[in-house]
């Protein structure tokens, strides 16, 4: 006798069933964040060894996020040692055949900002900028990294890593797309002839204290000679995976802070106020004596004056005739206070 077995599963596995459609979603990962105009990216890559057949992309960041307006770590791209080491391997961090390095585009659609990095070659001195590149150029290489970031394969709606939900290793392939191919065809320059950039990329053959990367943004209007190169900040990474931004530094602008014609840097050199703007460096006054002729000036501890004489201010006539550490200058010279008249001038200087 045949028994019918039911076609519907009853109702007592239905939980079940339920459960394992969930731990499937689970396995198959989330899905990076799309690209969007200004985004910033790291690349990994091993030349060979273990890894060596996928690269590893971040997306860092937009250009105009708050986290690169200040130098910090940046936190929101999750656990990038974990991912490094099981990609790459525990010794990540000391791998001669290892590489990094930051890249980005913003505006494809109009005049393309490029970004790309350059390691230092000693950590302390920053790197020699990228030569600008007029419209075409970025254009072209803007192109080739927009194919990484969007094209088939490439990062767009890739899956995203255990460690980090911004990154994903991606197969190195020959495709546009691939970032391997685009930093690493041998013989070419990264991304494209037209970039000039030799190489975006940095070692870890000298651990992750050996190893900065400086980020330059290209931009302009089409014309080489305008187009300027700016130092965008540096990028830096510890054994714990943990990357690091720094601004780059700034040379304060010397400013002559309270108007009174002098610049701060020079008052300093004075030892005068530069918030007073009745305080500043200067002959106070001359004084023709029955014996001596005395040039009086502000002076303080730990400067170095020279009095300088000119008979008629004419190019050329200005004589050094006395150095001191304090004022006045008191002029006994009989030629010289035997004149109708006689200029003095006096040069600060520290010490
Ligand atoms: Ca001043
Ligand atoms: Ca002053």
């Amino acid at each position: 006798m045949l028994t019918m077995q039911p076609l519907i599963a009853p109702k007592s596995l239905l939980p079940a069933l339920a459960g394992f459609a969930l731990s499937i979603l689970s396995v198959s990962g989330a899905t990076v964040p799309n690209p969007v105009s200004g985004d910033l990216f790291l690349g990994f890559r091993a030349s060979g060894g273990l890894g060596g057949s996928q690269a590893y992309i971040v997306k860092l960041g937009r250009d105009t996020d708050a986290v690169f307006t200040t130098s910090g770590n940046i936190t929101s791209v999750g656990n990038v040692g974990n991912d490094l080491t099981a990609k790459y391997g525990a010794n990540w961090k000391t791998r001669d055949d290892l590489y990094w390095g930051v890249f980005g585009v913003r505006g494809l659609s109009g005049i393309p900002t490029l970004y790309a990095s350059r390691e230092r070659n000693t950590i302390s001195t920053p790197a020699t900028a990228w030569n600008p590149l007029v419209f075409s150029e970025r254009s072209s290489t803007g192109n080739r990294i927009n194919s990484v970031l969007n094209g088939l394969n490439g990062y767009r709606a890739s899956t995203a890593t255990a460690n980090s939900t911004v990154g994903t290793f991606q197969n190195n392939s020959t495709e546009g797309s691939s970032y391997n191919f685009q930093v690493a065809t041998a013989g070419t320059t990264d991304f494209g002839s037209l970039s000039q950039w030799q190489s975006i990329e940095g070692t870890f053959a000298f651990g992750t204290s050996g190893t900065a990367l400086d980020l330059f943004k290209l931009t302009g209007d089409g014309d080489v000679g305008t187009n300027p190169t700016t130092l965008f900040g540096t990028f830096t990474i510890n054994d714990s995976g943990v990357i690091r931004f720094t601004l780059p530094t700034v040379t304060p602008v010397d400013v002559d802070t309270d108007g009174d014609g002098f610049l701060d840097s020079e008052e300093a050199v004075a030892g005068t106020s530069p918030t007073n703007g009745a305080d500043f460096f200067k002959v106070q006054s001359v004084v023709f004596g029955p014996s001596e002729t005395t040039v009086s000036f502000n002076s303080i501890a730990s400067r170095t004056y020279k009095i300088y004489y000119s008979q008629d201010l004419s190019p050329g006539s200005w004589t050094l005739i006395a150095t001191q550490t304090i004022g006045p200058y008191s002029d006994t010279d009989p030629v010289r206070r035997a004149r109708p008249k006689g200029f003095y001038r006096v040069i600060v200087s520290n010490p």
